[in-house]
């Protein structure tokens, strides 16, 4: 006998649904340590469903945002080690779509903060559609997965309550640490400034940026926004900017000419890991 034949059609795939407001496996405070040593290897075979480039896609449902997590480096490598440890999970049970971008300033020149995280911007704007930007240092880890990491209705400040601050909000127009905008917000904003060279200033004219424009800064709840910063020393070719008091006082004129309107930079490179994507520039140095 033949047996009848078989029917290719592939079955319709059920539509996910929307994923909901508040992700079901959140598990809150997190217990943070800096004392183990942390390998990639380690990392990756935790975290086998994100893919090259450190993508992930939440499996069961439809995210409602892409995420980009921007963080800007140089010499950090220890620090990003923990920061893919404790971060990959959280996103993933925050049920995320988001891809991580490691900003990395080639050269020994000043470090330049704010201007990376424009490269940042741009950069992972050519890799996917992202409409929101989350930007983060290296080395801060939230201490709570209730803290969300997509954007909203107006600008938001993640990093309120750090351990080196005594969990508490160190200035009311603090914006520094974590911060979080949609395309939206950042365009109308005209990005970051480009011209903080070295140590500070540049989150405060960032929120500068923010209020002259008419929006307002979003935070957390402070028991939920907590952090803890790995301790380290200064890094070299990043002393305090002496500049800094004077360009905070001139954000209004200085943000609609410098800013992701004015950015030049170089990319060297651009790697796929299995965790993250790298990207090597040169941004140039002060004037
Ligand atoms: N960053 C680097 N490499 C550098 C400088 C900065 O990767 O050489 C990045 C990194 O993501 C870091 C962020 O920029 O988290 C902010 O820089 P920072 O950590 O130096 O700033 P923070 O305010 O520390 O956290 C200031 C120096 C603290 C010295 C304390 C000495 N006990």
């Amino acid at each position: 006998s033949t047996k009848p034949e078989a029917n290719h059609t592939p079955p319709t795939p059920k539509p996910l649904p929307p994923c909901p407001e508040v992700p079901p496996g959140l598990v809150g405070r997190l217990l943070i340590e800096f004392s183990s040593q942390i390998t990639l290897e380690r990392v990756q075979r935790e975290n086998p469903n994100v893919t090259e480039g450190g993508k992930y896609t939440p499996p069961d449902c439809r995210p409602k945002q892409k995420v980009a997590i921007i963080i800007p480096f140089r010499h950090r490598d220890n620090h990003l080690k923990y920061w893919l440890h404790y971060l990959h999970p959280v996103l993933r049970r925050q049920k995320i779509d988001y891809g991580i971008y490691i900003i990395n300033q080639l050269g020994e020149d000043t470090f330049n903060r704010a201007k990376l995280l424009n490269v940042g911007y741009t950069e992972a704007l050519k890799d996917a559609e992202y409409d929101c930007f989350i930007f983060s240092d290296i080395d801060l880890i939230p201490m709570d997965d209730r803290n969300l990491y997509h954007c909203y209705d107006q600008p938001r400040h993640f990093a309120i309550a750090m351990d080196k601050f005594g969990f508490r909000l160190p200035y009311a127009g603090y914006f520094g640490g974590v911060s979080g905008l949609s395309k939206k917000q950042f365009l109308k904003i005209n990005g970051f400034p480009n011209e903080y060279w070295g140590w500070g200033g540049e989150d405060d004219d960032i929120y500068n940026r923010i209020t002259l424009n008419g929006m307002k800064v979003s935070r957390p709840d402070v028991r939920i926004g907590r952090y803890r910063m790995i301790k380290h020393e200064r890094d070299k070719h990043n002393e305090p900017n002496p500049q800094r008091f004077s360009k905070i006082q001139n954000t209004k004129n200085t943000m609609r000419k410098d800013g992701i309107s004015s950015l030049m930079y170089r990319v060297v490179s651009v790697k796929k890991y299995p965790l993250y994507t790298n990207i090597s520039v040169e941004i140039g140095k002060p004037p």
